[in-house]
C-alpha cells in the first residue's frame, strides 16, 4: 500500500482513484486501503464540494510543477489530483456522451461531470499536474496533465464511444482500456488502404444509385443501405481478420436493410444474378402448391429474404465458406438460428463421449436494426445464450446499422433507453458506438471487435451509427413524418462523398481518380444488366451457392420413407446394462436406483412383458442410433431429468455432486450424445435447434418443451422457418419437436401441444406429426426419424405423453422393440374378421385418449366395461397424423365390411386437436353409406377446464358418448342410406359430418396392423 503515496508514480491516477472514492463512501475501498487513509497518512480533509455546471472557478495557485516539489503534497494539490483523476476515470466511463457519433451532426447528449469546472478544475491547474495524474497510455510522453486529459478526451469522445464500464472482469476491462487508448487499432493503415475503402464504398453507392435510377429496376423496393454505406468494408474487415486467425466458417445473420448490398459485395452474388432478380421476381423455383390442382402455389421467397453462400479466399491461403442464412420479414427472428448454426459447425461428433467443440470452427455475425434490437425479445433470448454451454459459440460479433429510425418511427417512441444498444450490457457486451461517416473509426471498431472475440471468446456490439437516404423503402416518403431529420439528410454529402473529399485533401487520391472509380463500377452493372435482360427468365440458383442443404423440392407426395433396420434383442440387452451401470465409485441417489435404475435394468429379461416403459424406450432408440453412427443432441427445459421426472439422462453424484451420462459412455457408440438443460426460452432455443439441425444434417436434433403449451411461445420460428424453411429456402431441417400433450385436469395451460396449429401448416409433405400410444411406437419413430435424416429430412413433431409415460398399458415389450416398425395406424386389438363382421362404428383417435377409451383407472387399468362389452364397435388408433395415412386407413376401413359410422374421438376442444384436419380426409375415404361423426368437447376458446372435477365430467362423458347406441348391422342385402344417419346430439355441441360419399377404394392391408397391447 506504500504507494498509495507516490503521488506521482506510475500508480499515482490509480491512487487518487482510489482516495476520491474512499472520500465518497469509505466503505467502496477495500479494507487494506481503508486502514491507510484512516491511519492519517492521507490528509484527511475532503475535497470542497464541486461548484454547480458551467460555473466558473478560479484556478487555484499550483506549484510550478508537483513533481519537483520534494515535500509531502498539499492539501490543494492533493485535491487537485484527486479531481483530475476522478475527471479522467469519469472520462473512461462516460466519454461517449460526449462522442461526435452522428454523421447528420447532432450534438451529443453531455453530461457535467465530463466539464472540468464540476470537479473546480481549470486548465491551468492540470498543467501545473503531472501527467502520470491521469494514467494509461495517453500519460506516455504527455507533458502534463493538460496534455494527457486532452488526448483522453480525443479518444474517448471523438467518433467512437466507447462502453465497457459494465464488464465485471477487471482483464477485460483491463484490455479493452488499453486497447482504445493505446488507438493501436487505427495504427497502420496506409494510403492503399485508404484507397481500398474509397473503391467500395464506391461500390455500394453506385450499386444502390444505379438500380434507383435504371429501367427496369427503378421503383422496385430493394431497402437500400444508403446511409450505413461503410457497413460493407465494415463486414469485409471483420471476414478479413476471421479468416487470418483461422476461422473455418462465418455465418451471418441480417434483415431487409442493405441486404442486396451485402449479398453482391461481401457474399460476391453476381450482379447480373441480382439484377435478373428484379428484372425477372417470377422465380424457376416456382412449383404447384398441391399437384393436380392448377394453384400456382407459393415457394420461394422474395430477393431480399434470401441466404447465399460463397467460398472465401484470402490471397489463396485459406479457404473459408461464408454464409448469409435466409431469413423471415420477422425482425431479429434469424438470430438464434445463425448461432445455431454456427455452433453446430463448431463441433465433432463421430465418436463416442460429447461433442468437442472448437470455437475457432466458425464465427457468427450478426446485423440487427436500430429499431428492432431493443423492440424484438429474442434479442434478449439469443443474447442469453452466449455463455450457456450447451449454446455458447465463443462469442458473436453484433452490428447494429443503426439508421436513427424504424420505419416511420423516433427513437424515443421505439425505445426507453438512450441507446439502442443498451440491452446488451446487461450480458457483459462490451459496446461501440461509431460514426459512420469515419471509415477508419468504423474499420478500428470492427478490428477491435475481432481481437477482444478472439481473446476473450465473448460477444462484442457495435453500433454503427448512420441514417437513412431513402424512406423505408424507396417509394415511402420519409418527409412526411420525419420531416427535420429529413431536411438535415438532404443536406448531408453522401458517405462516399465525405470520404472521396477527406482523400483528395489527404492528397491520396485526386477527384478524377475517384470519379474513375464510380465509372468503372457503373461499367460494370450496366454489363450486368445487359446480361440479365437478355435472359427472360432467370437461370435456376445453383444448389452449391444457395444457403440450402441440397437445393432439392419436396415432392407433394411423402417419400418412401427409409425404416430403421431392426435391433437384435441382444444388442439391446446389451446396450440396457450399459445405460444402467456406472463407473467404480460413482454413487447415484439410492431412491433413484430403487425406484427407476433397477427396474429398468431388469426390464429387458422376459421378450413378452411389458415393462419398457416410455423415456426408457426412449433411452433404447438412442443407444441404439449411437451406435449406428447418428449423433443426438437434445435440449429442453430440464430435460436433463425430463420434467416429469421420467428420463435421468444425467445422474449426480451423492457425494460429489459430479455428473454422470451413461449415453456419453456407451463402449458401442460411434457418434455423440449431448443433452442440456435449456435457458427458459421457447422461441431462442427452437430457433437454435432449428440452425443446427440445418448445418449438422447427421444429427437427431430434439428440441422438448417443458409442456406442449409453450411451443407457441416460438411461434414465429415454427411459422416462418420449421414448416416453411423448406419451401421458401429450400432447407432441409430435420428437428424433432416433443411436446408433453394430454388431458389429465392440470388445466388449460399444461394440456395441449396445440397439434392443430402444426397440423393446420401441413402441406407438401414439409414435416410429421405423429401422436403415438405405445414406447414402442415412439422407440420406432425416433429410429426412422435417424434412419431418414440423410435420405428424406423432415421435421418430425410429436405430441408425447405426460400420464402415459409409466402407464402399464403403454410399455412395451423386448419383442416389441426388435420386431416391426413405427405403425401409422394400428387397428383394435381384438380385430379378426369374425368379430370386424359385426362392427358398425369405428372409433378413430390419436394419443393419449385412446388409452382412456380402453381401460380404467389406476391401479388396475382394466378393459373397460363398454369397450370389453361393445361387440359393435372397435378402436382405431391414427399414430401418425401428417402425412395422412391414407392407404392405410383406407385399408382398415375395408376391414369392417358392415361399417356404418365412424367417430373421430378426441379429448381436446372441436375447435383444437386433429378434428379439423382429419374431418375432410376421413370424409373423402368413407365407403358408400358411412357416416362421420365427432367426439369430445365442444368448440372452447380455452384449451381445457381449470378444475379437475370438470375435467373429469368431460372425459367420461366423451368415453361413454363414443360408445354409445351403436347400431346395428344392415340386414345382409340391405341397402346403405348414404350418409343418412342421424346425428345424436349426443357430443355436447360437437357436430355430425355427413360422408362424403367417396368412391370405395382399392384396399389393402398395407399398414394396418394389429398391434397388440
Ligand atoms: C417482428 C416484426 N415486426 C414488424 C415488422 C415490420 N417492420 C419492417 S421494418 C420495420 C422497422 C425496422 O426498423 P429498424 O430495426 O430500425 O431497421 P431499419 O429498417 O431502420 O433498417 C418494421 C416495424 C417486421 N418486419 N418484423
Ligand atoms: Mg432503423
Amino acid at each position: 500500500m506504500n504507494n498509495l503515496l507516490e503521488f506521482h508514480g506510475p500508480n499515482a491516477g490509480y491512487a487518487l482513484e482510489l482516495y476520491d472514492r474512499y472520500l465518497q463512501d469509505p466503505q467502496s475501498v477495500d479494507a487494506e486501503t481503508r486502514a491507510v487513509f484512516e491511519s492519517g497518512i492521507v490528509p484527511p480533509s475532503a475535497p470542497p464540494p464541486p461548484p454547480a455546471f458551467g460555473a466558473k472557478v478560479a484556478p487555484v495557485p499550483a506549484p510550478a510543477t508537483a513533481a519537483a516539489d520534494a515535500g509531502p503534497p498539499s492539501d490543494v494539490v492533493l485535491n487537485k489530483a484527486v479531481a483530475a483523476a476522478r475527471l479522467a476515470r469519469i472520462i473512461r466511463e462516460l466519454g461517449h456522451l460526449n462522442a461526435r457519433l452522428d454523421p447528420l451532426g447532432s450534438d451529443p447528449p453531455g453530461d457535467p461531470s465530463l466539464e472540468l469546472a464540476t470537479h473546480n478544475l481549470t486548465v491551468a491547474d492540470l498543467e501545473a499536474l503531472p501527467a502520470s495524474v491521469i494514467g494509461g497510455p495517453s500519460a506516455q510522453g504527455a507533458k502534463n496533465a493538460a496534455e494527457a486529459m486532452e488526448r483522453l478526451r480525443r479518444v474517448y469522445s471523438g467518433s467512437i464511444g466507447y462502453e465497457d464500464d459494465h464488464i465485471q472482469v477487471a482483464e477485460e476491462r483491463a484490455w479493452l482500456r488499453e486497447a482504445v487508448e493505446s488507438e493501436r487499432f487505427f495504427k497502420g493503415v496506409t494510403a492503399n488502404d485508404k484507397r481500398a475503402v474509397l473503391m467500395r464504398l464506391t461500390e455500394v453507392d453506385t450499386f444502390e444509385q444505379f438500380l434507383q435510377n435504371t429501367q427496369p429496376f427503378q421503383g422496385q423496393k430493394r431497402f437500400s443501405i444508403e446511409g450505413s454505406d461503410v457497413m460493407v468494408p465494415v463486414l469485409d474487415t471483420i471476414i478479413r481478420c476471421a479468416a487470418e486467425s483461422g476461422t473455418c466458417e462465418v455465418v451471418m445473420g441480417m434483415a431487409h436493410r442493405g441486404r442486396l448490398n451485402v449479398l453482391s459485395h461481401v457474399l460476391g452474388k453476381p450482379y447480373d444474378q441480382m439484377l435478373a432478380e428484379f428484372h425477372n421476381p417470377n422465380s424457376p423455383e416456382e412449383k404447384p402448391a398441391v399437384a393436380g390442382t392448377g394453384s400456382l402455389g407459393y415457394s420461394g421467397d422474395v430477393k431480399y429474404h434470401k441466404g447465399y453462400r460463397r467460398s472465401y479466399t484470402n490471397n489463396g491461403e485459406c479457404e473459408m465458406p461464408i454464409t448469409l442464412a435466409p431469413n423471415p420479414s420477422h425482425l431479429e427472428f434469424v438470430n438464434p438460428a445463425v448461432v445455431g448454426r454456427a455452433r453446430a459447425a463448431q463441433e465433432k461428433r463421430d465418436k463416442q463421449g460429447g461433442p468437442e467443440q472448437d470455437i475457432k470452427a466458425s464465427l457468427a455475425i450478426l446485423i440487427h436494426g436500430d429499431a428492432a434490437f431493443p423492440g424484438q425479445g429474442i434479442v434478449a433470448e439469443t443474447l442469453n445464450l452466449s455463455q450457456l454451454k450447451g449454446y455458447t459459440v465463443g462469442g458473436t460479433i453484433h452490428i447494429i446499422a443503426n439508421n436513427q429510425v424504424g420505419f416511420t418511427t423516433d427513437p424515443s417512441d421505439s425505445r426507453s433507453t438512450l441507446y439502442a444498444s443498451d440491452l446488451a450490457k446487461g450480458f457483459e457486451i462490451p459496446i461501440l458506438h461509431v460514426n459512420g461517416d469515419d471509415p477508419l473509426a468504423c474499420l478500428a471498431a470492427a478490428r477491435m471487435a475481432c481481437a477482444y472475440h478472439q481473446k476473450f471468446g465473448k460477444d462484442f456490439l457495435i453500433d454503427l451509427i448512420g441514417y437513412r437516404r431513402l424512406g423505408h423503402n424507396e417509394t415511402d416518403e420519409p418527409r412526411f413524418t420525419q420531416p427535420l431529420l429529413y431536411a438535415k439528410v438532404d443536406r448531408h454529402p453522401r458517405p462516399r462523398e465525405v470520404w472521396a473529399a477527406q482523400l483528395e485533401k489527404e492528397g491520396v487520391v485526386t477527384r478524377a481518380e475517384a470519379d474513375a472509380m464510380v465509372q468503372e463500377v457503373r461499367d460494370r452493372l450496366m454489363a450486368a444488366r445487359q446480361t440479365a435482360l437478355a435472359v427472360p427468365t432467370p437461370a435456376p440458383s445453383s444448389p452449391a451457392h444457395e444457403a440450402s442443404s441440397d437445393g432439392g423440392m419436396v415432392p407433394d407426395e411423402p417419400a418412401s420413407r427409409a425404416e430403421a433396420a431392426a435391433v437384435p434383442a441382444e444388442t439391446l440387452r446389451e446396450l440396457n446394462a450399459s445405460l444402467y451401470s456406472f463407473p467404480e465409485g460413482f454413487q447415484p441417489s439410492s431412491k433413484l436406483v430403487r425406484l427407476f435404475v433397477e427396474p429398468r435394468r431388469g426390464a429387458l429379461e422376459d421378450p413378452e412383458t411389458r415393462r419398457v416403459e416410455w423415456a426408457h424406450a426412449e433411452s433404447l432408440a438412442f443407444a441404439s442410433l449411437l451406435t449406428e453412427g447418428t449423433p443426438i443432441r437434445l435440449t429442453g427445459q430440464d430435460s436433463e431429468r425430463g420434467t416429469f421426472t421420467q428420463r435421468h439422462l444425467v445422474f449426480h453424484d451423492t457425494e460429489t455432486g459430479n455428473a454422470y451420462t451413461p449415453l456419453q459412455n456407451l463402449p458401442q457408440a460411434k457418434a455423440t450424445f449431448a443433452v442440456y438443460n435449456s435457458p427458459l426460452s421457447e422461441q431462442a432455443t427452437v430457433g437454435f435447434e432449428y440452425g443446427y439441425s440445418i448445418h449438422a444434417t447427421e444429427t437427431l436434433v430434439l428440441w422438448e418443451a417443458q409442456f406442449g403449451d409453450f411451443v407457441n411461445g416460438a411461434q414465429v420460428i415454427l411459422d416462418q422457418f420449421v414448416v416453411s424453411g423448406n419451401a421458401k429456402w429450400q432447407q432441409t431441417p430435420s428437428l424433432v419437436l416433443l411436446l408433453p400433450h394430454g388431458y389429465e385436469g392440470q388445466g388449460p395451460e399444461h394440456s395441449s401441444g396445440r397439434v392443430e396449429r402444426f397440423l393446420q401448416s401441413c402441406a407438401g409433405d414439409n414435416m410429421i406429426v405423429a401422436n403415438c400410444t405405445t414406447a414402442a411406437q415412439y422407440y420406432h419413430l425416433l429410429r426412422r426419424q435417424g434412419a431418414q435424416l440423410q435420405s428424406n429430412p423432415r421435421p418430425l413433431i410429436v405430441m408425447t405423453p405426460k400420464s402415459l409415460l409409466r402407464h402399464p398399458r403403454a410399455a412395451s415389450s423386448l419383442r416389441e422393440l426388435t420386431e416391426g416398425t413405427f405403425q401409422s395406424v394400428i387397428d383394435d386389438v381384438r380385430a379378426t374378421p369374425e368379430r370386424n363382421a359385426g362392427v358398425t362404428r369405428l372409433l378413430l383417435c390419436s394419443g393419449k385418449v385412446y388409452v382412456d377409451l380402453v381401460y380404467g383407472p389406476a391401479p388396475k387399468f382394466e378393459e373397460r366395461a363398454e369397450y370389453a362389452s361393445s361387440d359393435r364397435v372397435a378402436v382405431g388408433r391414427v399414430e401418425e397424423l401428417y402425412p395422412f395415412p391414407t392407404d392405410a386407413i383406407t385399408a382398415l376401413l375395408a376391414s369392417y365390411p358392415a361399417l356404418r359410422e365412424v367417430a373421430w374421438v378426441q379429448e381436446e376442444p372441436q375447435n383444437m386437436g386433429a378434428w379439423t384436419f382429419v374431418a375432410p380426409r376421413l370424409s373423402a375415404l368413407l365407403p358408400e353409406g358411412v357416416t362421420l361423426r365427432y367426439e369430445g368437447r365442444a368448440e372452447a376458446a380455452s384449451p381445457a377446464e381449470g378444475k379437475i372435477s370438470a375435467h373429469e365430467r368431460e372425459q367420461n362423458r366423451l368415453v361413454r358418448s363414443s360408445y354409445a347406441d351403436a347400431l346395428a348391422p344392415q340386414p345382409v342385402g340391405g341397402a346403405y342410406t348414404n350418409g343418412a344417419a342421424p346425428a345424436t346430439g349426443r357430443n355436447g355441441g360437437g357436430s355430425d359430418v355427413r360422408a362424403a360419399r367417396a368412391t370405395k377404394s382399392k384396399t389393402t392391408q398395407r399398414e394396418v396392423t394389429t398391434h397388440a397391447d
